[in-house]
């Protein structure tokens, strides 16, 4: 059930603009595909100031705020918006991201693979089943958001 770790879960994920300016989409995507889990909405997009700052909203007094949220907005490349769905996605994420700080994060992470500093760790994802909740509605409309089934047989007719 929703909410129940270990349960089918939907987390928000996000190549921000640095992992799009490096070439990164795919191969963060492909991460994800491979894993396992389904890619159930996405879209390019340059978020608005509003949005910027409600999601970032925990980290409103912290000295980098504006600059994140400056960097977010600045239209130097969009955002890749993603909601992925499956197994304990919203923890298996952060794994699959590795921690915040790239001299943290291990090696097979793609923060430890492919990142050095904390303001450019080039993805987001969400940290719990209420952010991930409110993350999903802030970014995607419940339209944009589009359940399907994993087949081995229906794509060839
Ligand atoms: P995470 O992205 O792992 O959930 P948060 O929520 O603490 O980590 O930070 C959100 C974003 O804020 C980070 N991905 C990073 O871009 C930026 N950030 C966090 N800490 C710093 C810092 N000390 N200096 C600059 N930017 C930071």
């Amino acid at each position: 059930a929703a909410g129940t770790p270990g349960g089918i879960e939907r987390t928000f994920i996000a190549v921000k603009l640095d992992g799009v300016q490096r070439g990164l989409v795919s191969e963060i995507i492909g991460r994800f595909e491979r894993k396992g889990y389904k890619l159930v909405a996405i879209k390019s997009v340059v978020p608005s100031r509003p949005i910027a700052e409600a999601h970032y909203g925990d980290l409103r007094a912290r000295p980098f705020f504006k600059g994140l949220v400056d960097y977010m907005t600045s239209g130097r490349a969009p955002v890749i918006a993603m909601v992925w769905e499956g197994p304990d996605v919203i923890r298996q994420g952060r794994r699959i991201i590795g921690a915040t700080n790239p001299m943290d994060a291990q090696p097979g992470s793609i923060r430890g693979d492919f990142t050095l500093t904390v303001g450019r760790n080039i993805i987001h994802g969400s940290d719990s089943f209420e952010s991930a909740t409110f993350e999903i509605g802030l970014w995607f409309d419940p339209e944009e958001v589009y359940n399907w089934r994993f087949t081995n047989e229906e794509w060839v007719v």
